[in-house]
């Protein structure tokens, strides 16, 4: 059993998922449903950037909170660095608690990195450092090898995204930005403002539509979402649209209301587009930390998800959440959150990714 089966096994076996929406123990009733479809052979890729080093720069400038913190902590470790005894390891599975990688995964990285650093005899304060940052890696690279980042698009029509996650994540500040994204790779782009829940929700969604230049579909507050989706999905098919952002209300009364929702938005667009959703979008805040996580476990047990948005990243010191939803999750980050402005958006590049969160440690 390899470590992440371990992690795995751990994690189901232990995790207490905490609800993080309204109503705790009633996901019995809630409707399990299919997978979500999806076409790699016509993926698109989406670059930010034209230039790859301009993009990692932008990256690693806004992980710059992520990283230092998480940096100086482990650079921290390594100035107070005398041997490595048992007390080094300590220091070392504590800062890996504190940045967030997720208590199951701190314990068990620590063991081996114990094992790893005796194995290859390293004592000196370079080579215990190399074997650490080298496991990292690794085990980051080697627990996602069968996971897409990439967003699924729809052999022909229109490709419906649908965001989902709890009040305050970042759901409709992630469509006005990757709206903006996609219309400027050329892309015809409708939102569906099903968000009727929350006061000031659809109007929050028209000013991103106002700003991007795009089309909205909306109705009045309290309609029924299903209603908006409906109008918004045919008139996607009917006038040839590219894309379809769909944004949902991160709180109803309760979590059954919530899933249900959820479950007949999906109702109405597969009648529509058999193939639709091709990606159910989860928005994770990174500064909830671990409660982003128990979220994730949540809606993934209730709805098809079919990849992450990590957001928030600029303000946190809890940059390790992405490997912790990696290993105990499954799910490809996406899309990770830089900023609130337009702009702040990011495809995720486990590579640069990396390389942000250890920039400057290794020397
Ligand atoms: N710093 C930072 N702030 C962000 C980011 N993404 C979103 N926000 C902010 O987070 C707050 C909540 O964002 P919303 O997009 O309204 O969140 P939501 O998930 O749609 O929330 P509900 O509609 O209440 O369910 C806003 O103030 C956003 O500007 C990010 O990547 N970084
Ligand atoms: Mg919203």
């Amino acid at each position: 059993m390899g470590l992440f089966d371990v992690f795995k096994k751990k994690s189901n076996d232990e995790q207490n998922i905490k609800d993080t929406t309204n109503d705790a123990n009633e996901n019995q009733d809630v409707v399990k449903e299919d997978e979500v479809s999806s076409d790699e052979s016509n993926s698109v890729d989406i670059e930010t950037s034209d230039d790859n080093d301009v993009s990692q720069e932008k990256f690693t400038d806004g992980l710059e909170k992520s990283r230092t913190t998480f940096g100086d902590r482990l650079n921290q470790l390594f100035a107070n660095f005398r041997s490595v005894d048992e007390e080094f390891f300590e220091d070392l599975e504590d800062t890996l608690i504190e940045s967030d990688v997720g208590f199951e995964m701190a314990v068990n990285l620590t063991d081996q990195l114990r094992d790893e650093v005796k194995l290859q005899n390293a004592k000196s304060r370079d080579e215990v450092q190399n074997v650490i940052i080298q496991k990292m890696i690794n085990i980051y690279d080697e627990n996602g090898d069968d996971e897409n980042p990439d967003i699924h698009f729809a052999s022909e029509g229109p490709t419906v995204i649908l965001f989902v996650g709890v009040n305050g994540v970042g759901k409709t500040t992630t469509i006005g930005k990757m709206a903006n994204m996609y219309k400027n790779a050329g892309k015809k782009v409708l939102l569906a403002a099903a968000d009727t829940f929350r006061a000031g929700a659809i109007q929050q969604l028209d000013e991103w539509a106002k700003r991007d230049g795009v089309d909205i579909v909306k109705k009045e507050e309290q309609s029924d979402p299903s209603a908006v989706v409906y109008e918004a999905v045919h008139k996607a098919k009917d006038e040839n649209y590219d894309i379809l952002f769909v944004d949902t209300a991160g709180r109803l009364q309760n979590k059954v209301n919530l899933m249900n929702e959820l479950a007949k938005m999906k109702k109405v667009l597969t009648r529509e587009i058999p193939d639709a959703p091709h990606e159910v979008l989860l928005v994770l805040d990174s500064t909830t930390g671990q409660n982003a996580l128990s979220q994730a476990k949540l809606f993934k047990e209730t709805t098809a998800v079919s990849g992450i948005v990590l957001t928030k990243l600029d303000g946190t010191a809890k940059g390790g959440i992405v490997l912790a939803i990696r290993n105990e999750l499954h799910l490809p980050v996406k899309y990770v959150g830089l900023g609130e402005k337009v702009t702040d958006l990011r495809k995720f590049d486990a590579n640069d990714f990396i390389y942000g969160l250890f920039k400057g440690l290794i020397k």
